[in-house]
């Protein structure tokens, strides 16, 4: 235990309400871990490169219409297919850091009005993230930010619900930044915690699953 051999990456996810900073942090996040040595790639969901994030991204464009159980479990499909590689990534020792996951699919499908249980339920099994930071920003606040892009769910009374339906996701691997401080100092923050999650994981901290 604690050996080399046990040395994993760590599994770091990002989440807030949509124009939070999540993109912006989460790259320059994986930028500095290997300019400090670590290896660490960004991924993002959805993953719109697969045929079940197609199906997602032209569901988000207004392009297709799809039964809010149906959408649910595509986003969930999308994390599904991905879990084997993430996993061997994990285990071959790169840190993945990863620009929403399970709570952001269930913060805005049980913001259209779904049983919140019924939401997490597919999502049991995917690998449990070791650090979640949550970008905290006001709903009023994201929205001024160079106004939405246009795409479903980016409206100002829906992101009110969203930041709800976090706070009562929010668990003990969680960490909370203010997203309106200046950029500079949550990139330090967040690189900070993300260091001394990888430290752990280095050590040997065993890889878990959701929720847990
Ligand atoms: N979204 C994202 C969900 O509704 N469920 C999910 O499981 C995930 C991962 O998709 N408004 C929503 C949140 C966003 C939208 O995400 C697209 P992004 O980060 O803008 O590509």
């Amino acid at each position: 235990r604690g050996g080399k051999e046990d040395s994993r990456g760590a599994l770091v996810v990002l989440e807030g309400l949509d124009r939070c900073g999540k993109t912006t942090q989460s790259t320059r996040l994986v930028a500095n871990l290997e300019r400090l040595g670590h290896s660490a790639e960004l991924w993002r969901f959805p993953d719109r490169t697969t045929s079940v994030g197609q199906m997602i991204s032209s569901y988000l464009s207004n392009k297709s219409q799809l039964d809010d159980h149906t959408i649910h479990l595509l986003f969930s499909a999308n994390r599904w297919e991905k879990r084997s590689l993430m996993e061997s990534k994990l285990k071959s020792g790169i840190t993945l850091v990863v620009d929403r996951y399970s709570y952001s699919g269930v913060a805005f499908s049980s913001a259209k009005g779904l049983d919140i249980e019924w939401c997490k339920a597919p999502e049991i099994g995917l690998l449990a993230p070791d650090l979640v930071v949550y970008l905290d920003i006001p709903p009023e606040k994201a929205a001024e930010r160079g106004g939405y892009g246009g795409e479903r769910y980016e409206q100002l009374e829906f992101q009110k619900k969203v930041g709800q339906n976090y706070q009562v996701l929010r668990g003990p691997t969680w960490k909370i930044i203010d997203a309106c401080s200046p950029m500079e100092g949550i990139e330090e923050q967040l690189q900070n915690m993300a260091l001394d999650c990888v430290k752990t994981c280095q050590e040997g901290k065993p890889l878990s699953c959701l929720w847990s």
